[in-house]
């Protein structure tokens, strides 16, 4: 199965981020993804709007944004206006996620569940046939650079085994995500890889490089 390589733009040089941007193009990555962090959802704050828009209108390859947000219904559609193709959204942070999933639907834009370690599959089953996408996280959402909770492992397979019941959805990985976990998951059936400082950046190698290596792991 093709992967889907993501890289994580929180973890990117953002004195350089034009050239960020290209170079992770050049290296032949799939989707940017856009952490969206208000301080509240999680402990940290973190790209803004004005990040979001410069990065989708510098960018030619698709951008997703990751809301861990109270209330995402809020900004749906000012993320599909500046060119969002993805909307993640946490269903612990919305009392109504069924209907924030199907406004980005109509907005025009694929829809995902991001969901954090201690959310199992029966809580977020009854949203599953909205989703395009399911990223499970590894680690507890707010922070790069944390440890893989190793207990989150099997639901990696328990999503997978499902996607056929609910029309398809890919799962992705955020958190931790090594080129020995890429190797593991991409075996039993994970689509795509939220890539940070575990295997993407920071490195003294190219993106091209490194890209290059976890397509063919
Ligand atoms: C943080 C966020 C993530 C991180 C990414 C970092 O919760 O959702 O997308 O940026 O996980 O990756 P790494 O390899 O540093 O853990
Ligand atoms: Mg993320």
């Amino acid at each position: 199965m093709e992967k889907l390589l993501c890289p994580s733009m929180m973890c990117a040089n953002f004195g350089h981020l034009e050239k960020e941007v290209k170079d992770l193009e050049k290296g032949g990555i799939d989707i940017f993804h856009l952490d969206v962090m208000d301080g509240s959802f999680v402990p940290n704050f973190g790209m803004g709007l004005q990040d979001i828009e410069y990065i989708c209108k510098t960018a030619t390859k698709p951008c997703d944004v990751h809301l861990m947000v109270v209330n995402p219904m809020e900004y749906v559609e000012k993320f599909a206006n500046i060119g969002v193709k993805i909307i993640y959204i946490h269903p612990e942070t919305d009392m109504h996620a069924c209907r924030t999933l199907q406004k980005i639907k109509d907005v025009g834009v694929s829809a995902g569940i991001a969901i954090n370690p201690g959310t199992s599959f029966e809580t977020v089953k009854d949203l599953l046939h909205l989703c395009d996408y399911v990223m499970l996280m590894s680690v507890n959402p707010g922070f790069a650079g944390q440890k893989y909770l190793d207990f989150v492992t099997p639901k990696f397979k328990k999503f997978i085994d499902e996607a056929k019941n609910y029309g398809g959805y890919d799962v992705m990985i955020d958190g931790a995500c090594s080129p020995e976990k890429i190797a593991e998951l991409s075996k039993i059936g994970v689509k795509g890889f939220i890539l940070g400082t575990s295997a993407l950046f920071g490195k003294d190698r190219s993106y091209q490089d490194i890209c290059k290596e976890l397509r063919e792991i």
